[in-house]
């Protein structure tokens, strides 16, 4: 087991810290590269697994434009996703992390573990990812704000219904998850919300989601869109996963257009040019 004790100095490591406000300031959102150490990802799972091929992707995003490198060693696929422990989360992670956080660029966790999270934090990590909003560990919020970092809040479902109102539903799960981290002391200037697209949402409930963005700008807060080669794309049109670029892009740029500030995306360089791209077109208007 990866011992989880000791607290090394996040300084020493060379490890970047996440300004959010700068980052949000610029007239394009922020794409934040995804780094998955897995076997089982639902669109490279097994390709990044080796240190060195994980490395040499993530150095490859930080030239692309990445300005943050999200790396998670457990899949979250709605669907054939086998769940992991913490000690090989940890396995996973360990050979590579400290690597990445020396590359300069801010490191977010993703991960539904608050001990996983505490891990990273303690090695460099910037910020954290939850793909279940502080919902599903009980310790992820206290953790959130003693650090006091930033944390993404994600919305997610056991499993999708078609006949829910998926807007109300989110909505309904963003306050939840901000009482939670009310009540844990988290500043609300560190929250980041994310609809979750693809997460127990039917493809057309993504859509939806997609479409009616801008509804929640009334929460007030950072809004992150990851929709990088998710299913949906190929209700529309049929592909696998790597052949879904294009409809990435597209959604992405709709996201922004309605109010995302951080893209998470598997590519990289396409993705920071259709954002800077549509951002120059728009400014024109
Ligand atoms: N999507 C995935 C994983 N983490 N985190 C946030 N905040 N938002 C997302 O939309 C999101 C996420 C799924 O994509 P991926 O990491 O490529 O797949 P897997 O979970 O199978 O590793």
């Amino acid at each position: 087991m990866i011992a989880t004790t000791s607290r090394p100095s996040a300084a020493a490591s060379g490890a970047a810290r996440l300004d959010l406000p700068a980052l949000l300031a610029r007239p394009y959102p922020a794409v934040m590269g995804v780094l998955n150490i897995t076997p089982d990802s639902f669109s490279d799972g097994g390709a990044f697994i080796t240190p060195r091929r994980a490395l040499a992707q993530a150095r490859r995003m930080v030239v692309e434009g990445a300005d943050i490198i999200d790396i998670g060693g457990e899949s979250t696929r709605p669907y054939g996703a086998q769940p992991v422990t913490v000690e090989e989360e940890l396995r996973r992670l360990e050979p590579v992390f400290r690597e990445v956080v020396a590359l300069g660029v801010p490191v977010s966790i993703d991960t539904m573990k608050s001990d996983v999270a505490s891990w990273a934090l303690d090695r460099g990590a910037a910020i954290t990812n939850d793909v279940w909003g502080l919902q599903r560990d009980g310790g992820m919020a206290r953790l959130i704000a003693e650090r006091d970092i930033p944390v993404v809040v994600m919305h997610n479902r056991d499993s999708a219904d078609p006949s829910v109102d998926i807007m109300a539903d989110i909505a309904a799960f963003f306050a939840r998850s901000l009482d939670i981290a009310d009540k844990a002391g988290i500043a609300r200037e560190k929250v980041v919300l994310d609809p979750g697209i693809g997460f127990g949402k039917t493809p057309e409930q993504s859509m939806m989601v997609l479409a009616r963005l801008g509804e929640l700008r009334s929460f007030g807060l950072p809004i992150l869109v990851g929709a990088s080669r998710k299913r949906f794309i190929s209700s529309v049109t049929p592909s696998e996963p790597q052949q879904r670029l294009g409809g990435s892009i597209a959604a992405h740029v709709i996201a922004a257009r309605n109010g995302a500030t951080i893209i998470r995306a598997h590519d990289v360089a396409e993705t920071v040019q259709a954002l800077r791209v549509a951002a120059a077109i728009e400014e024109k208007q």
